[in-house]
């Protein structure tokens, strides 16, 4: 039986809400192209835009890429690896429909609020204050309603996960919750713990300030509950994608997962170490104590463990399916995989890029070594890797292999399906690796004007290259990244017009067992409660001193107390 054939209203939801995402990735891929040519100097003077309006591109890139997309496809993704994990329908479908078109009310308010900023004088212009929104950069209130309505509407869904799961557990008392589902509850458990900085910031601080009810905000404190959620929002990317590889992947080579129990451990640690970090985006704000940004560096490095055991896992499942396939040897084994089918190319050049991307990830997150790297360009070249590839590539793989299942057709153009991973690797090498060595270099993040050649040449040649070197790559990346969605838009697109075949072309979408079960691991692992509360717990030893600190000179207040000695 094909998804769609046994869950019809929820095949449904999913192909809604991944229909907004894939709109949000050509608007926001798009932009990318124009912002990354306009700042390398490439047809600058042929773009229509001014560098004031570089802004405007650069909060939509931002913003419809990193909180649109990904929200939406996440929610889509997840009401298919919960409805089939459990092999039932959802609670009640209105509930994930209602925050369905609160997201989607959200998106609008926000997207126009920003694309206003090529209109000045509109009603609701001057938002680009990017998506890492924090004073005192201030937007019009439609942005932040429209970013809180986002949020809100991810909480509804995400709260008919749980009635889901609470409906399934009635009837099965005894059973050990599947892997899927425990996958996508404990995320959620995270999103809500993690979202909670966020929503504090929007509703009490800039949704007031910007209509002019409140005077002043702390932009300290701003700050800081913005990144209480901006790191743990990585992982609510990074997560379905582990989604992918723990579950599709390993199908997809051939073989199955390796350890279900290993599995669970990951995903309960990411539940209790992503969010008490998020002071590592902010070692050089003055005004938090050296040793709240140490804890944070310290729990950010723990982090460093599930994605090593991930890797662990997932490559082993893998040369499991290999040798399965026929595969020998010490590493020949890898040509066995089945690299000509665009949805294991695109999940397993994912990973490895992935893995490039926690290397720089340590670098941002050590405490002296990220002064070095602080504010450049280097920035976005590591999180193009993580959430611009694990999350984006893996989320265009899976949608290779789950569409066809939520709309009974084949996958048209197979050709471009398996080009476009392959393209996308190679302008992400480009780009990213050129944007890492430009900041290396002193290269800023989040400037319109490119860098002149020849400036500070001494600094770039020659171990970073030319200036004008690295500034050809990011373009020749940036312009091949978006061919490469170009090539996925026109995938789906063309399957989605394609006609429904009967029967015989389907993909099989069953997933097999794990190689060790959930039989495997002590029944503590499935105890959601207990990892939410300890979980809790952690974040208040991490946060509670350091926000008092900031709020015992006044909520409102712009200066920050100097910290004593
Ligand atoms: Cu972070």
């Amino acid at each position: 039986m094909t998804y769609i054939d046994e869950f019809p209203t929820e095949a449904k939801i999913i192909r809604w809400h991944w229909g907004v995402a894939f709109a949000a990735l050509g608007i926001g891929g798009l932009f990318g192209l124009i912002q990354a040519l306009f700042r390398t100097g490439y047809f600058r003077d042929a773009l229509p835009i001014t560098a004031a309006e570089y802004y405007t591109v650069l909060t939509a890139h931002g913003v419809l890429l990193a909180l649109v997309f990904t929200t939406f496809f996440i929610c889509g993704m997840f009401v298919w690896a919960l409805t089939r994990s459990f092999d039932r329908e959802l609670h009640d479908a209105r509930i994930v429909w209602a925050g369905f078109a609160s997201m989607l009310l959200g998106t609008v308010l926000a997207t126009v609020a920003i694309l206003n900023g090529f209109a000045p004088g509109l009603p609701f212009s001057d938002s680009s204050v990017l998506y890492t929104f924090y004073s005192p950069l201030k937007a019009h209130p439609a942005f932040y309603i429209g970013a809180a309505l986002l949020i809100v509407g991810s909480w509804v869904v995400g709260a008919d996960y749980f009635l889901t799961f609470r409906e399934w557990r009635a009837d099965n008392p005894d059973s050990r919750i599947p892997l899927q589902a425990f996958m996508v509850l404990t995320t959620w458990i995270m999103w809500y713990l993690a979202t909670l900085g966020v929503a504090v910031e929007v509703v009490f601080f800039l949704i007031p300030w910007s209509f002019g009810w409140i005077e002043t905000v702390d932009p300290l404190l701003t700050r800081s509950l913005f990144w209480f959620f901006g790191h743990p929002v990585v992982y609510f990317w990074l997560l379905p994608g582990y989604v992918a590889w723990y579950t599709i992947l390993p199908k997809l080579a051939g073989g199955r997962l390796l350890s279900d129990p290993l599995a669970r451990v990951v995903f309960v640690l990411f539940v209790l170490l992503s969010t008490p970090v998020g002071f590592h985006h902010q070692y050089v704000d003055p005004g938090i104590s050296e040793g709240f940004k140490a804890i944070a560096m310290t729990n950010t490095m723990m982090l460093l463990l599930p994605s090593f055991l991930t890797a662990f896992t997932v490559v082993a499942s893998m040369e499991y399916g290999a040798r399965r396939r026929g595969g020998k040897g010490f590493l020949k084994w890898l040509r066995s995989l089945p690299w000509g089918d665009p949805a294991f190319a695109g999940m397993a050049l994912a990973g490895l890029m992935f893995a490039a991307g926690g290397f720089s990830g340590m670098i941002n997150a050590g405490m002296n070594i990220n002064y070095l790297i602080h504010n450049t360009i280097w920035v976005p070249g590591h999180f193009h890797l993580t959430v611009g590839t694990a999350f984006a590539l893996t989320a265009m793989a899976t949608t290779y292999w789950l569409y066809p299942q939520l709309t009974g057709k084949q996958l048209q153009h197979r050709t471009l399906a398996l080009i476009q991973p392959y393209l996308w690797f190679i302008g992400m090498t480009l780009m990213s690796n050129a944007m890492h060595r430009g900041g290396l270099a002193g290269i800023p993040r989040r400037t319109a004007e490119p860098i002149p050649d020849g400036a500070g040449a001494a600094v770039f040649d020659p171990v970073f290259g030319t200036v004008s070197e690295i500034q050809l790559q990011i373009a020749v990346g940036a312009t091949l990244l978006t061919t490469s969605l170009a090539l996925f838009l026109i995938v789906v697109t063309g399957t989605w017009l394609s006609r429904p075949r009967a029967g015989a072309l389907r993909v099989n979408g069953d997933i097999p067992d794990a190689l060790s079960g959930p039989e495997d691991s002590p029944r503590v692992l499935d105890n959601l409660t207990l990892w939410a509360a300890i979980a809790v717990l952690l974040v208040a030893i991490a946060y509670g001193f350091p926000l008092w600190s900031m709020v015992a000179d006044g909520l409102l207040s712009p200066g920050s107390a100097p910290i004593p000695v």
